[in-house]
């Protein structure tokens, strides 16, 4: 069981993803709960202000640290988290062994920072992990956290319906997925592979494995440098 809290001042943004397909039934199932929690509720004044200019000058405002801080504080009354972490473009690059480790965990509360970013004491004081979900730059972190909310959801075991699934992904032993077809067996021409309708299973996983360092080599030959 996971469950999710998530700062934010766009609550709305993070309403659609996690109410549809995979990440409902996850929630339905009671194996995950992504709760959302707009830091406007912890504003400073009656203006509803979390933000404002920063020191030393410049474009965009900064989420400040007095509401963010009692947020975080009133969160962690009645949570104790493994992780609290700040989605940020400078953060680590998010990738597969990231959600896996991440799907292991209980308790986890993502801050969604917005315009400029939040106040670095915050970050200091109460971050302990950074991510970002690739080198380009989003308008908040709102979109990011969904896409790791989807990529830790799935991996919950029970969630996909093939427990199995999960470990035949892109990615999971560094290997892009191979070409997958349904029927018909012949459209307008184009045919699936026969090995795949042959009925041997030996031989399909060995098909699939071939065509998986193929198209790794093609497309991603980074894979096989790392580790
Ligand atoms: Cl986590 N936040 C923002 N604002 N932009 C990003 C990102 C996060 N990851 C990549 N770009």
């Amino acid at each position: 069981m996971l469950t999710i809290d998530i700062i934010t001042v766009v609550p709305d943004l993070l309403e659609g993803p996690f109410s549809h397909s995979i990440m409902k039934r996850a929630q339905d199932k009671g194996l995950l709960t992504v709760r959302t929690h707009n830091l406007r509720k912890w504003a400073i004044n009656k203006h509803a202000q979390v933000d404002d200019y920063p020191f030393g000058g410049g474009a965009g405002m900064v989420l400040m640290c007095e509401p963010l801080a009692n947020a975080i504080e009133e969160l962690q009354l009645n949570n104790t988290y493994d992780a609290i972490i700040y989605m940020t473009p400078d953060g680590k690059t998010f990738d597969q062994p990231m959600a896996n480790q991440l799907s292991m965990l209980q308790n986890l509360l993502i801050i969604c920072g917005h315009y400029k970013g939040i106040d670095q004491r915050i970050r200091d004081q109460y971050i302990t992990m950074e991510i970002s979900i690739g080198d380009y730059v989003l308008s908040g972190g709102e979109l990011a956290a969904a896409v790791v909310v989807d990529a830790i959801g799935r991996l919950i075991p029970g969630v996909l319906s093939d427990e199995t699934s999960a470990l035949t992904d892109s990615f999971q032993d560094n290997l892009l997925a191979p070409p997958v077809y349904t029927r018909p067996a012949d459209f307008r021409g184009m045919k699936v592979p026969e090995i795949l309708l042959q009925g041997d299973p030996k031989k399909v996983e060995d098909w699939r494995f071939e065509q998986s360092v193929e198209r790794t080599k093609t497309r991603r030959p980074d894979l096989f440098k790392e580790d």
